[in-house]
């Protein structure tokens, strides 16, 4: 299955797993790289030191390539930008912001580049200062969104660069690896379907509220602040959006989703965490296959729909 990303980043197959906070540790990362996908370690909100420690971890564990995603509203993302040219890792990608001031930097050490990007503009600006790749997130993705669905994003994105096009945001299978291909896309980001792997660390509450999720159980907080996300429903969510809907200002909400992601992915808490994911969630029926066989399963389905007798 060779596309221009194939190619690109020296991987198997066009499938890359989400750099999801918390979630997307060296384990998630080491165990899609291996199986022949992107494998990607999320920094989130950690500190520089914690990202240096899992580049190393994957290094040891994975003898392929791999990547991290820098959440650009990370309060060291100066460092950790700098920690991912030191390390020279292959690929890194960008998420919440314009990455364009460490662009020259990582071009130096050999990194290849991938903003994640919710709009035409973004992309074409991201070819424009450098960019490999970009990979075009529609609304159905879980966690910081924008506003266009995958659907309209990345056919628009796909006309407007000529660099290739990676979707994201409510795939999690052959039909919708499928489905992305015919949009334009020459690979798929999956998050959601990740999180539940075997390898993946995340508190098995949280995996099983993904499986028990149905098609309309997430929600978007935080739309009229400015910073929407797209959570599993809870007893947080019920509480945030009442007090959203009333007008009530940001900074006497915010308690509400403080620390609430860790709370979700490490503690479990089911009631008052971040349970972030994708509108896809609700398609995903199993929690225990390993990454290997996830892979294997959605390039199996796809190589099947898209053989054609015309
Ligand atoms: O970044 C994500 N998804 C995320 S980041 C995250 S971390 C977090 N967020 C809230 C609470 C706790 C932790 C959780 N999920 N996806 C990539 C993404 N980037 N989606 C949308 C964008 C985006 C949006 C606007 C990128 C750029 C942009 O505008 C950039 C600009 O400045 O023009």
């Amino acid at each position: 299955m060779k596309t221009r990303i194939t190619e690109l980043l020296g991987i198997e197959y066009p499938i890359i797993q989400g750099g999801m906070a918390w979630v997307a540790t060296h384990e998630l990362a080491s165990a899609v790289s291996n199986a022949g996908g992107l494998g990607i370690i999320g920094a989130g909100g950690a500190p520089a030191s914690w990202v240096r420690d899992q580049i190393q971890a994957c290094k040891k564990e994975a003898d392929k390539p791999f990547g991290v995603n820098l959440m650009l509203m990370n309060p060291e993302a100066d460092e950790i930008a700098k920690v991912i040219a030191d390390e020279k890792v292959k690929v890194v990608t960008t998420g919440a912001g314009n990455p364009g001031k460490y662009i020259e930097m990582w071009k130096e050490a050999g990194t290849v580049i991938i903003p994640v990007v919710a709009s035409v503009a973004l992309a074409k600006l991201m070819e424009r200062s450098g960019a490999s790749a970009v990979i075009a997130e529609g609304t159905e993705s879980g966690g910081h969104i924008g506003s266009a669905t995958t659907m309209t994003l990345v056919p628009q994105v796909a006309d407007a660069v000529s660099i290739p096009v990676i979707a994201a945001g409510g795939i999690a299978d052959g039909r919708g690896m499928a489905a992305a291909f015919m949009l334009g896309a020459e690979a798929v980001q999956m998050g959601t379907r990740f999180v539940v792997a075997k390898e993946s660390i995340a508190h098995q509450n949280y995996k099983d509220r993904i499986v028990k999720a149905k098609d309309i159980d997430s929600e978007v907080t935080g739309l009229s602040y400015g910073h929407p996300v797209r959570v599993l429903r809870n007893q947080m969510t019920k509480e945030y959006l009442e007090m959203e809907k009333k007008g009530v200002p940001f900074e006497e909400v915010e308690h509400l989703t403080l620390g609430s992601l860790k709370a979700a992915v490490v503690d479990g808490d089911t009631k008052r965490g971040s349970m972030m994911a994708g509108q896809i969630a609700g398609l995903i029926s199993r929690n225990d296959m390993s990454c290997e066989e996830i892979i294997q399963e959605i390039v199996g389905d796809v190589v099947h729909l898209l053989k054609t007798d015309l």
